[in-house]
């Protein structure tokens, strides 16, 4: 056994430590789950590496590509749909290829925990020409990484790090190894390779074509594609968590474990699907590695016995291919709790008095899409970051000023800096009457409270200055920006009013923190049976902290109030009150 540290890791964890061993100088990241975490351990290994929260992946992106371009190695990270706002640079920088080794690290959600959509990363790196790896593990994802930026400067090739959900939030055996100190690359101007435009790209493109060739060679010889060679009934193709499922499910069958899933080894296949007597290709979400290997003519069963959708599991595969169960204990079964607004937290009254004002929400994504559901059911619309204010915008060229006046944006601070703005620049340009609501809770809460551009804290929690978000939008062109305490709902209530009859676009921003963000000690509210009319106007919010008694009159769990105190504002019989620390 070797003498190395030995740790348990998260995945995500893990990828921060190869990214450090591997000696990288430059990250940056937008959060997004489950890519978040690999920042927030990044930040900790201190000596030589700068860390930071990028206001979008696009961004993001280009920070890494300037780093890679001045000689060090750097990484950008973000979840799969992030990656789609870093297309534009990614689908260049693919032409461009390094100067140090440059990775960027994307996080797919099979099963949709807590994305807007399922789509596979290699998918958008095939068609951008990015080699891809792929772990399995924690000790994989740590190893890979190195492997990532050495065989990034060794092909020339920008790579894509895809992991998921199961991966990032799972923990492995990591063996600690120190950081490689790597010497900077030194810059030559070379504007053949780093101005993009139609002569210099259509050389590249021609050399790129040659690079992924040169790759796609070597990754039948790679040992991150690796041969696991037993029973020959049935041969597996597999990479990432599947690999983990198949080796459950299958024990005796002979697998073939791609660690590098783009470029494909078409030899290494063959040769592999020419020992087996039945080959099984198993991968998450799209039939990435099964359509290009059946379009080499190599026969292979794959997604007509598995789902496009979701996580697998050991048991369905060894259901769909040996047609009986594993021997496991039934998963303990759990209700279902499907996510809500924290009791306290800020949205929750903007959105009763949206729904008081029976408006329509043009939505966006944060905390606040949870409007969209029961008992508050403000929110028709959420499609990607930033989309609210455009799409309010297009409904009104469609369909006039007057059409919209029942109608707001609803954008959270973090999603206006990362794409909004750009919209709200556009409607006082092409002269939108609309009104935006911008929700600025002071953090990217959603995905767990990370700082951003105007909480005025880095990454690494330095003080920073803080983007004046009321003075952007003046500065972007709109003369309406009014400032609102999320709680006042008398005000809230008389300037939504105001500003969506207004024939001029505005902007309300409801400036309160996120109930999560105060650590002291609330205060606390109390309902008395006495008084309580039973009306049920403190429970149309739909705050988790009250209940109804059998009775009709109303309960406050005081373990869970925070005492924002929208439940007594709504109250008229004076039947909910502030309960002294001496009374609870
Ligand atoms: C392109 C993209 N990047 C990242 C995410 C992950 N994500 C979901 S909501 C959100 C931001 C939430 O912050 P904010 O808008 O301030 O609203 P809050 O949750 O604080 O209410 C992020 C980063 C995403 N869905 N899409």
């Amino acid at each position: 056994m070797s003498d190395k540290k030995r740790v348990i890791m998260l995945g995500n964890e893990a990828i921060a430590r190869g990214a450090y061993e591997a000696g990288v100088k430059v990250s940056a990241a937008y959060p997004g789950t489950p890519s978040t975490e690999i920042s927030e351990y990044l930040v900790q290994y201190k000596d030589g590496l700068y860390c930071e929260w990028s206001p979008n992946e696009k961004v993001a992106t280009e920070v890494a590509v300037g780093a890679s371009l001045a000689g060090t190695r750097a990484m950008a990270c973000m979840k799969h749909v992030g990656f789609n706002v870093a297309a534009d640079p990614a689908y260049s920088v693919s032409y461009m290829g390094v100067n140090g080794g440059l990775v960027i690290v994307v996080a797919d959600d099979p099963g949709l925990y807590s994305s807007q959509n399922e789509q596979d990363t290699r998918m958008v790196a095939r068609a951008a020409q990015l080699p891809v790896l792929e772990p399995s593990d924690s000790s994989e994802a740590k190893e890979f990484m190195k492997q990532a930026f050495e065989l990034s400067e060794k092909f020339d090739r920008p790579f894509v790090f895809r992991t998921t959900t199961r991966l990032a939030h799972s923990q492995g055996i990591v063996e600690l190894e120190a950081r490689e100190e790597i010497e900077d690359k030194p810059y030559e101007k070379d504007i053949r390779r780093t101005v993009m435009m139609p002569a210099n790209a259509k050389q590249r493109h021609v050399e790129i074509e040659k690079r992924n060739l040169e790759l796609a060679e070597a990754a039948n010889t790679l040992p991150i594609n690796r041969v696991e060679m037993k029973d020959t009934k049935i041969g597996v193709i597999t990479s990432g968590i599947p690999y983990q499922y198949v080796k459950e499910a299958l024990p005796s069958a002979s697998v073939l474990k791609l660690g590098m899933v783009n470029p494909l080894p078409k030899k290494l296949i063959a040769e592999f699907a020419s020992k087996v007597e039945k080959l099984y290709i198993i991968e998450e979400l799209d039939p990435v590695i099964e359509e290009q290997v059946r379009s080499w003519g190599i026969e292979a069963a794959g997604k007509e016995l598995f789902t496009v959708q979701g996580e697998y599991s050991a048991n369905m595969i060894r259901k769909a291919i040996l047609g009986e169960a594993l021997d496991i204990a039934a998963p303990a079964q759990v209700p279902g709790r499907p996510p809500i607004l924290c009791p306290g937290c800020p949205h929750r009254s903007v959105y009763y008095v949206v729904k008081k004002l029976n408006l329509h929400v043009a939505g966006d994504i944060g905390c606040y899409t949870l409007g969209a559901v029961a008992p508050l059911s403000v929110v028709d619309t959420t499609m990607c970051m930033g989309s609210s204010i455009s799409t309010l915008h297009g409904m009104e060229k469609a369909k006039g000023k007057e059409y919209i006046k029942n109608w707001v944006a609803a954008i959270g601070d973090s999603t206006f800096l990362h794409t909004g703005v750009n919209s709200l620049m556009n409607m006082a340009y092409n002269k939108s009457t609309g009104t935006v609501l911008i929700l600025d809770n002071s953090t990217t809460g959603m995905t767990g409270h990370q700082d951003h551009a105007a909480t005025g804290k880095t990454l690494q929690g330095e003080p920073a200055y803080a983007i004046d978000i009321p003075a952007l939008c003046r500065a972007v062109g709109v003369r309406n920006v009014i400032e609102v305490n999320a709680f006042d709902l008398e005000r809230l209530e008389a300037v939504i009013k105001e500003e969506t009859a207004r024939d001029e676009v505005s902007v309300i921003i409801t400036k309160t923190p996120c109930v999560l963000l105060s650590k002291g000690k609330k205060p606390l509210y109390a309902a008395h049976e006495d008084k309580c009319k039973k009306c049920g106007m403190c429970m149309r919010p739909g705050c988790p902290a009250m209940t109804k008694r059998a009775d009709g009159t109303i309960r406050i769990d005081d373990t869970m109030c925070t005492g924002c105190g929208l439940c007594k504002d709504l109250c008229k019989f004076g039947a909910i009150d502030l309960v002294k620390a001496g009374d609870r």
